[in-house]
């Protein structure tokens, strides 16, 4: 495992540009620079606008059923500030570096899986294609007794909690994998075929501790994947992995694209 991100860099472009298959996961880290508050770091300039919510409230905690059946008025209040910041925001260079690495790898004959733990749709935004959303969208919302989908427009909603137009007996709720919950079985079932066939699995600002994504980088590894891990800071899977590229995902990520595929 190398520490220093140019030595890591080129050892894991290397890889990147031969593979025959790549996985990589992102979480929050990625959207940082982009303006959106990640989970378990502490509010910066950059996320100010969220601070004033988050300063009060655990994420882990509201982020549940129970919170919402508890107050619904205040987890949708909640959701409903985070959906319209992720309508707001701008995908960042990290972002449009990872849909170009896809562009490079399938124009390779390779094969490309994103599993994403952010639920903004930014990658969508920057250009990925077949984004696997472990933890749903907070731009979708649904009926919590038929389940019906809807996009709602970037206006504050009326009213909280917000009565579903399917069912006036439901309510609307935002369609996140909340804690407790399952994850969609497709996108589980697309992690674990990404998983076992993967030469190359990438973890991207994630601080490696929400399951099951957070075991995902030890089963590729098991599975005889390079691994690497690009990320601010240490986390869990930083001694595991076989290359660490400690720094801002949009600074490394584009660094890392351009040193697999130099400009042509
Ligand atoms: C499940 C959607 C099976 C909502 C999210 C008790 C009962 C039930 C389950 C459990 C339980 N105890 C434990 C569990 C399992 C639980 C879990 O893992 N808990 C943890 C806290 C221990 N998991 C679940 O419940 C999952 N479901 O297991 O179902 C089950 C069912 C019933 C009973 C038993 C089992 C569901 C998990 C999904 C929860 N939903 N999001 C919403 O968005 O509000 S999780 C949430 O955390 C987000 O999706 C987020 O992406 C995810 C992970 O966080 P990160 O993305 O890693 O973000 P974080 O802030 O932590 O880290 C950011 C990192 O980026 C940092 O390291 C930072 O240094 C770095 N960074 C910052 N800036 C940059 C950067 N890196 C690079 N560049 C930068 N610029």
């Amino acid at each position: 495992m190398t520490n220093d991100p140019t030595n890591a860099i080129r050892y894991l472009a290397a890889r990147l540009a031969s593979a025959r298959e790549v996985a990589i996961l992102t979480g929050a880290g990625v959207s940082a620079e982009s303006g959106i508050r990640t989970f378990r770091d502490a509010a910066d300039e950059a996320t100010r606008t969220m601070a004033g919510l988050w300063k009060d409230f655990d994420p882990a905690k509201l982020a549940t059923p129970e919170a919402f059946d508890a107050d619904p008025a205040l987890v949708t209040r909640w959701y409903d500030l985070r959906r319209r910041g992720c309508l707001a925001a701008i995908p960042n260079a990290g972002h449009v570096a990872l849909a170009d690495i896809q562009r490079r790898v399938e124009a390779g004959g390779g094969r490309f899986t994103l599993l994403t733990q952010n639920v903004d749709r930014l990658h969508h935004r920057a250009g990925s294609a077949g984004v696997v959303e472990l933890h749903g969208s907070i731009i979708q919302w649904r009926c919590t007794l038929t389940g019906q989908k809807l996009t709602p427009d970037a206006a504050e909603f009326r009213a909280l909690p917000c009565p579903s137009p399917f069912d006036a007996r439901g309510l609307l709720r935002p369609d996140v994998v909340w804690f407790g919950e399952m994850l969609p079985e497709a996108a589980l079932d697309a992690a674990e075929a990404a998983i076992k066939s993967c030469d190359v699995f990438i973890s991207v600002g994630t601080s490696a501790q929400v399951f099951p994504a957070a075991g995902f980088v030890r089963a590729a590894s098991a599975n005889g994947a390079f691994t690497a891990e690009v990320n601010r800071e240490p986390t869990p899977i930083s001694g595991l992995v076989d290359a660490c590229l400690h720094g801002a995902s949009g600074e490394l990520l584009p660094r890392l694209l351009a040193a697999a595929w130099p400009s042509r």
